[in-house]
């Protein structure tokens, strides 16, 4: 048995997952969970399983997100039966009856199914696939429209909050407690200069004019699951944030995934660029998948959702680089550096194109 597989078979074991354990293998991209792909044998055949690891620092609840995704996929599985397709990430129980196993070092843990025949995209997607998993991102708000019960609790409070997250920034600049302020100070003064961005979606909600609804909270374009052969949208994953959040959040982040060709730490700037095609084929997307969930200025926040997310995720790439890289998995020193000045690159390119970003979304959004 290889030391990866010793380490989390008496993990896999605490869950009710019928078969024996087979093999064990890292999985994904993700900057925060550990996750593993695990194949089992005799279910009869083979069947294969995801098993994460919650970080802890940054979900610091694991029990009210897993909350959460049990009432989540629950529902979308009851509404996808009803629509009659699709398929649904779902947690297995565990001999003891819940949702996920904390182990004697203290970490949660949950499995799920894995969905047969799928793959992310993790490098330049097609027309396709951007449309494909815009739509899955619209759809996913639609059919969450209507879950019942309380609100969803917030597994990360404030996580888009563009003016909670700004004010961190001069107290941080401030205090410099990794000495790194120097290299970062045409980002923090580009911050500062579009910091009315941050403040737009605050200052709507609370003027009644954007409703607070279910959203994803993380729409990176390889948070889709599509088929390997045709890539049709199979199933929007890495549920952790689902939580009360505007519907822009969620446009904006694979706007800022899929409008640009180049990796979001691709340090040659010259590559990074607005595709108005790809915004098109998004805007298409999430709109035939959203059908008539969104409001008027819902759809009319598609144009500059991509601006406000874009912004404020290079401004916590930011703020992680000042505070010395204890949030995002890094690869190297300046990782997370590099990681903002290809954001505010973006953000800058999606501003100067707001125009023509406004007609698109005119062509498309029935209500405007
Ligand atoms: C993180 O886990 P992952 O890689 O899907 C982050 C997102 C960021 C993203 C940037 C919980 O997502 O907010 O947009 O990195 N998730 C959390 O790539 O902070
Ligand atoms: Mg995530």
């Amino acid at each position: 048995m290889d030391p990866l597989q010793r380490q989390l078979a008496p993990i896999a074991a605490q869950f009710q997952c019928a078969g024996r354990l087979v093999e064990v293998l890292p999985l994904g991209a993700g900057h925060i969970n550990d996750t593993y792909l695990l194949a089992y044998d005799g279910c009869p055949g083979r069947r294969y399983c995801v098993l994460q690891r919650i970080n802890h620092d940054v979900f610091t609840d694991p029990e009210r997100l897993m909350e959460n995704l049990v009432r989540v996929t629950a529902h979308l599985q009851r509404r996808r039966e009803d629509e009659g397709a699709g398929m649904v990430v779902q947690p297995f129980m565990t001999h003891a009856g819940r949702h996920w196993h904390r182990d004697e070092r203290g970490s949660t843990w949950r499995l799920l199914n894995a969905i047969d025949h799928a793959h992310t995209i993790d490098g330049v997607p097609s027309a396709r696939q951007i449309y494909q998993a815009s739509k899955a991102f619209g759809a996913f708000l639609r059919l969450l429209d209507d879950l019942p019960g309380p609100p969803l609790h917030e597994t990360i409070p404030g996580f888009h909050d563009g003016p909670q997250r700004y004010e961190v920034l001069p107290t941080l600049v401030a205090g410099d407690p990794c000495a790194r302020v120097a290299r970062a100070r045409p980002e923090i003064q580009f911050v500062t200069e579009q910091r009315d961005i941050l403040f737009r979606p605050d200052r709507l909600r609370r003027q009644g004019a954007l409703p607070i609804r279910v959203t994803h909270n993380d729409t990176k374009i390889n948070n889709v699951l599509l088929h390997e052969e045709t890539d049709e949208s199979l199933c929007v994953i890495d549920l952790d944030t689902v939580m009360p959040g505007l519907a822009l959040y969620d446009v904006g982040d694979i706007v800022r995934t899929a409008v640009s060709t180049v990796a979001e730490d691709e340090r040659d700037l010259s590559l990074v660029q607005v595709d108005l095609g790809r915004f098109e084929t998004i805007v298409s997307g999430f709109l035939q998948g959203a059908g008539d969930a969104l409001t008027k200025a819902e759809q009319a926040s598609l144009v500059w959702g991509g601006q406000y997310m874009t912004l404020i995720i290079g401004m916590r790439f930011l703020i992680d680089f000042l505070q010395g890289d204890t949030y995002f998995k890094t690869d190297r020193v300046g990782h997370n550096l590099d990681r903002c000045r290809t954001q505010f690159r973006l953000v800058q390119l999606l501003m100067d194109q707001e125009e023509q970003m406004r007609e698109i979304v005119r062509r498309w959004a029935t209500e405007l």
